[in-house]
């Protein structure tokens, strides 16, 4: 029997194909223990040592630096990491647009908010808070108006949830693989801190009536979004959102309240939020007949499709963030499920011949983005790169053979097929089909 803890008994060879290495390396502290991981890979580590180096002193250190702000931006140097591709402008700044969330340049499972991605089916309205209602009505036995003063007086409630529209990674289905990048691919997913008045709280205060099922919620944009959620869900988690990551929605997203229904295809989570019907039947609204269906084989449709499907992809490397020399690399990325909790992510880099868990990084959260890392020895030749999220109940995120097998390749929405990053022995990363 060995002493030895789990954390030190682990074996620093390859536990997968093409120099996947053992997760548990995050595991041990210190220097040494990156030495042992070198050694045992047959390279110095992560960097290479450098020969007793001068540190310059730079101008910045010898100069006073600016003054304070009242808001501060991101370093000038990050210009990169912002939201895109920019949609072409055919409607002279107003109307139907998304921009996406730069995956590839966060890290962690927060997505800053200037940054978070955008869907506005008819332009951002400008609200004035002070001119603001929501009305929540029909099948209770008192309406109700707040203003968002009277909201703001409730107990608040905070939950880290990610957001996904249902559109998200429907160019996974393209015939050749598109020429993308976690961002443009799959860049419909964000994830931040909500923080707002729990909506069962709301309801009880109106009073439901027993014959209430189903809610319809509206926004107050020009779109008039109009969605309509089982009861069951409003009572559950939903979430009148005011704050997201500790600040005022940001107008992008909803200010001055949205309805957060987490881990529900994004749609539903009706920004700017002024209306909740409480109702016997699901509404049927536009936005629910004519967008948001599934078109499955043999003509089936599959309507009302409301939890989104567990899904992961590596943010790094990929596309537009490349290898250099070989050696020792930390590949990551991120995952996330409508039904829970993730309870494993698994990495390739053989396009699927073989698998090796990755390390979950803390807290691992219900419906909430969880960021992946797994040590691997890149011997400077092809390689595929996947990753497959397994969530709470057991769900396994499906190859692009099964999900088009099962559904047909017509489906458009709650795509979460597994993706696959072809990486050059030049190092370069790109979109590929395995
Ligand atoms: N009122 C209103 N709510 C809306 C939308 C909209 O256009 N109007 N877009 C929906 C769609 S399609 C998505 S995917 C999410 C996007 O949320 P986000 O822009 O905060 O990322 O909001 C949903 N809520
Ligand atoms: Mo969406």
């Amino acid at each position: 029997m060995s002493d030895k803890t789990e954390s030190e008994n682990f074996d620093a060879e390859q536990v997968a194909g093409n120099g996947l290495l053992d997760r548990r390396v995050f595991l041990r502290q210190g220097g040494g223990l990156l030495g042992a991981l070198g050694a045992a890979a047959g390279l110095a580590g992560y960097s290479k040592p450098v020969e007793a180096e001068t540190l310059v002193v730079p101008s910045w250190t010898t100069t006073p630096g600016a003054w304070v702000q009242g808001y501060t931006q991101p370093s000038k140097y990050e210009g990169k990491v912002v939201r895109g591709p920019m949609p072409s402008n055919p409607y002279n700044n107003v109307g139907p647009g998304s921009v996406r969330s730069p995956l590839q340049y966060l890290d962690g499972m927060i997505t800053p908010n200037g940054v978070h991605y955008e869907r506005s089916h008819n332009g951002v309205p400008d609200i004035d808070p002070a001119g603001h209602r929501l009305l929540i009505h029909g099948l209770v036995k008192r309406p109700l108006t707040f203003t968002l003063d009277a909201l703001s007086r409730y107990p608040m409630t905070s939950r880290i949830s990610f957001v996904e529209c249902a559109g998200n990674s429907g160019g996974m289905l393209a015939p050749t693989a598109a020429d993308g990048t976690a961002q443009s691919l799959h860049g419909l997913v964000s994830c931040a801190e909500w923080t707002g008045v729990p909506l069962a709280m709301l309801l009880e205060e109106a009073g439901v009536d027993p014959k209430a099922k189903w809610l319809v919620a509206e926004g107050a944009d020009a779109a008039t979004m109009s969605r309509s959620v089982p009861l069951a869900k409003a009572l559950d988690d939903a979430l009148v959102a005011l704050y997201q990551n500790g600040e005022r929605i940001r107008p992008a997203n909803g200010y001055p309240m949205r309805l957060l229904l987490p881990g529900w295809q994004g749609n539903m989570n009706v920004k700017w939020l002024r209306r909740i019907k409480l109702l016997a039947e699901p509404a049927m609204t536009k936005d629910e007949t004519s967008k948001y269906s599934l078109l499955l084989k043999e003509g089936k449709v599959a309507q009302f499709n409301f939890p989104l499907d567990a899904k992961s992809v590596i943010t790094k490397p990929s596309p537009g963030v490349n290898m250099t020399a070989p050696g020792l690399y930390e590949i990551s990325g991120i995952a996330w499920s409508g039904n829970g909790k993730i309870a494993k992510v698994e990495v390739s880099a053989d396009g699927g011949k073989s698998w090796a868990p990755a390390a979950l990084s803390e807290p691992v959260m219900s419906k909430a983005i969880t960021r992946f890392r797994i040590p691997w020895r890149w011997n400077g030749g092809p390689a595929v790169l996947q990753s497959r999220a397994i969530d709470e109940t057991g769900y396994v995120q499906p190859t692009r053979e099964q999900q088009i097998g099962a559904r047909g390749s017509r489906f458009q929405y709650h795509c979460n097929l597994i993706t696959s990053w072809g990486v050059a022995a030049s190092g370069e990363v790109k979109h590929v089909y395995a």
